[in-house]
C-alpha cells in the first residue's frame, strides 16, 4: 500500500466528485454498507470463541436451510441499516422469505433499491473458514412518491447501477464497482477502516484454477464431465493439469479467482435443476464485478446480466470467470450438444 492510503470513504467522496449532479444518496448507501460490514466482521473475528450455533428454536430460511446466528446477526445489521437512512426503498435478502419494503412516507421518496446475501457461506464459519457478505444496488423503476413494487426487486442484472462483496478472510476486503471497474478496499484493524489496496482489479488473460464442488461430478452435464477430465489432462502446451481449489464459500473462490485467474463453477445437475446459487443477491452482483474485471459469467449460454428474474429467490447455473476459460467452457458445453 502507499504510504498515504486513500481511505473508502475518501474513494466514495472522489467517486461522487465526478458526477456534480449527483444526489449523493449512492454514497451514502456505499457508506452504511461499509459501517454495517465492519459490525459483521467485528462478530465473525469472535465466532471461534462464542460459536456460530444453529438458532435455539431452530429456524430454517426460505431454502430449507438452517439459518445460524450470524446469518440471522448479519441480516439484521444489513436491513437496519438501510432501513435507518432514506435512501433504500426496498430490500431482498437470502434470509427473507419475502421483500421488504420500507414502507414510511419518507422512504416513498428513496430512489435505491438493495439486494443483499448478508452471510454467504456460513457454514465456513465453524470451521474458520472464509465467508462473505454480497450485495447489489438497483435504482428503483416504481414511480417516486409512492410505495415500492415487486418489480424493484426483480430488474435484470444489467440494470444493476453499484455491486460487490465484503470478503472475512485473513484480511477483511471490500471489492465493489459502480460500473467504472473493480476497486478493493482493505480493513485496516488498527484504524477501523478499510483503505484502497487493490486499485483497478482485472482479471489475468489466462488461468490455471477450477473451483467446483466435484463431489456433484455423478450429476453434471456431459460438457462440464469433459471440461473436468480436460482440465486434469496432462499437457505442457497449455500448462495442464490446471489446479482444483474450492473453498465452498461464493465470495472467496471468486476473489481467488479473480486475483489469480480461474473459473468458478455451480453447474445444474439431477440433485440441483438449476443449480444451488440464486440470481437475484450472488449471481448478478457477481456477475457485474467480473464483467467490470474483463471476465465473463454465464448460465453456460446466456450472460448472467440479461436474465430475467421471475422471483427474488430464483436459481441458476452459474459459470464465472476469466474470458479465456469461459471461452473454453462454452466450447465444450457446446461440442457435447452437438
Ligand atoms: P449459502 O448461500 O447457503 O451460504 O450457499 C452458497 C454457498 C456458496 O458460497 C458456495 O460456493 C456454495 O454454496 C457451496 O455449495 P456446496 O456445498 O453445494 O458446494
Ligand atoms: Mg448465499
Amino acid at each position: 500500500m502507499p504510504p498515504n492510503p486513500i481511505s473508502l470513504g475518501e474513494f466514495i467522496i472522489r467517486e461522487q466528485e465526478k458526477f456534480p449532479n449527483a444526489s449523493g444518496d449512492l454514497s451514502k448507501i456505499l457508506s452504511s454498507i461499509k459501517a454495517a460490514a465492519k459490525r459483521v466482521n467485528y462478530r465473525i473475528l469472535q465466532a471461534s470463541l462464542h460459536g456460530n450455533t444453529p438458532l435455539e428454536n431452530q429456524k430454517s430460511n426460505i431454502h430449507g436451510e438452517n439459518q445460524t446466528s450470524l446469518d440471522v446477526y448479519a441480516d439484521r445489521i444489513f436491513i437496519d441499516s438501510s432501513r435507518a437512512r432514506r435512501e433504500v426503498c426496498a430490500l431482498g435478502s437470502e434470509e427473507q422469505d419475502d421483500w421488504i419494503h420500507f414502507s414510511d412516507p419518507e422512504h416513498n421518496q428513496s430512489k435505491y433499491v438493495l439486494l443483499i446475501d448478508p452471510l454467504d457461506g456460513s457454514s465456513n464459519v465453524d470451521v474458520n473458514v472464509s465467508v462473505g457478505t454480497i450485495f447489489s444496488i438497483y435504482k428503483r423503476t416504481s414511480p417516486l412518491g409512492g410505495p415500492a413494487k415487486v418489480q424493484d426487486v426483480l430488474q435484470s442484472g444489467r440494470q444493476q447501477i453499484a455491486a460487490g462483496y465484503i470478503l472475512y478472510g485473513s484480511s477483511t476486503m471490500l471489492v465493489m464497482s459502480t460500473g467504472n471497474g473493480v476497486n478493493g478496499f482493505t480493513l485496516d484493524p488498527s484504524m477501523g477502516s478499510f483503505y484502497l489496496s487493490h486499485p483497478n482489479l482485472k482479471y489475468p488473460k489466462s488461468g490455471r484454477i477450477y473451483s467446483v464442488n466435484e463431489g456433484n461430478y455423478e450429476h453434471f452435464p456431459s460438457g462440464i464431465k469433459r471440461l473436468i477430465k480436460h482440465y486434469q489432462t496432462e499437457d505442457p502446451k497449455t500448462n495442464r493439469p490446471f489446479t482444483s481449489r474450492y473453498i465452498g464459500s461464493l465470495v472467496a473462490d471468486f476473489h481467488r479467482n479473480l486475483l489469480k485467474g480461474g473459473i468458478y463453477m455451480y453447474p445444474q445437475g439431477t440433485k440441483a435443476p438449476q443449480g444451488k446459487l440464486r440470481l437475484q443477491y450472488e449471481c448478478n452482483p457477481i456477475a457485474f464485478l467480473a464483467e467490470q474485471a474483463g471476465g465473463m459469467a454465464t448460465d453456460g449460454y446466456s450472460p448472467i446480466l440479461d436474465l430475467k428474474p421471475e422471483g427474488l429467490h430464483q436459481r441458476t447455473p452459474f459459470f464465472v470467470g476469466n474470458t479465456e476459460m469461459m471461452e473454453e467452457l462454452h466450447q465444450f458445453i457446446s461440442n457435447a450438444e452437438k
